[in-house]
Order: structure tokens, then sequence, then C-alpha cells
């Protein structure tokens, strides 16, 4: 079903305040930021290899990413797997009986088609699959 890691998504009080320490310390390469509206997030993303670091600001109290700064501090979010074909690897999870937060796909960065599988289901860590918008 997937055969990338799309990127890793870290949680962060501040987008600015944490770029430095990967681009400008750790070399990355910074790709930009943008406000994904749907999710009450702004993001940024930096690459490494293949994959990249996704920093993710909450824009909102009740965005998820504010509720588990609350909870757990900055730390890692989630793990986003690259799929094909979004609606096909849903319907493959859904049929192999995987519990889905998201049953249909929703807008995530970069054009990108994206859905989580509930941290219930997946050992405690939230999983996106992501088809890229390019
Ligand atoms: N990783 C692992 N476990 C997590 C988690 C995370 N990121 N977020 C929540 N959980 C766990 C909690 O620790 C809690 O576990 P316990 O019951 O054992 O304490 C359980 O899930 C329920 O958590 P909660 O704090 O009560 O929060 P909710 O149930 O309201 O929401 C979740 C949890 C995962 C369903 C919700 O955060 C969600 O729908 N996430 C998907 C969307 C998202 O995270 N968007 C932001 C990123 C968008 C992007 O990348 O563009």
């Amino acid at each position: 079903m997937t055969e990338k890691i799309n990127h890793i998504g870290i949680a962060v009080k501040n987008l600015e305040n944490s770029i430095p320490l990967y681009r400008d310390q750790l070399g990355m390469e910074f790709e930009g930021s943008e406000e994904v509206a749907e999710q009450k997030v702004r993001v940024a993303f930096l690459k490494i290899g293949e994959s990249r670091i996704e920093l993710l600001e909450p824009t909102s109290p009740d965005s998820p990413v504010a509720k588990f700064l609350e909870k757990n501090g900055e730390g890692v979010h989630h793990m986003a797997y690259e799929v094909d074909d979004i609606e096909q690897a849903l319907a493959e999870l859904k049929q192999k009986e995987v519990r889905l937060i998201d049953e249909k796909p929703r807008h995530g960065a970069h054009g990108s088609l994206i859905a989580f599988l509930h941290p219930k289901a997946t050992g405690g860590v939230l999983t996106e699959i992501c088809q890229s918008g390019h």
C-alpha cells in the first residue's frame, strides 16, 4: 500500500521559533509554510532526503494540535505514509477493519489529500496516509 514516508509531523508552539533548529542547525532545506485551514494548523516543511519534517502550529484553541500540546507539550505528533490512490487505500483499510478517523480524504498541505487512522488502532502512533498533490 505504501512505500515511502511522506513526512513526520512534529507539534510545536511557534513555527518561527522552531524552524531554525531544522534549517540552520540541522541544515535541512526549508520549503515554505502555509495554513491548512481544514486542520486548524499552520505548517512548515523541511526536506530530508525523499521525506520531510512537517512542523505543526495550532491556529485555534480547538485545533487537534492545540489539544496535543496541552497534554504532551512539543514533540512527534504523527507519521505520514504516501499512497498513490487514497480512496483505494481507505477502502482497503476499511475492509481490513482498521479504525479510521477520516472515512473520506481531507485537504492537506500543498494540495495533498490526507486521512488519519486512529492512534488506538495503530499502537499509539497517530498515522496519516497521504496522496501527494504533485
Ligand atoms: N498521537 C498519539 N496518540 C494521540 C495523539 C497523537 N497525535 N493525539 C491524541 N492521542 C491519544 C490521546 O493520548 C488519548 O489517549 P488516552 O485515551 O489513552 O489518553 C486519545 O488519543 C484521545 O485523545 P484526546 O486528547 O482525547 O483527543 P481526541 O479524541 O479529541 O482527538 C484524535 C484525538 C487523534 C482523534 C484527533 O487529534 C484527530 O482527529 N487527529 C487527526 C487530525 C490531526 O491531528 N490534524 C492535525 C495535523 C494536520 C496536518 O498534518 O495537516
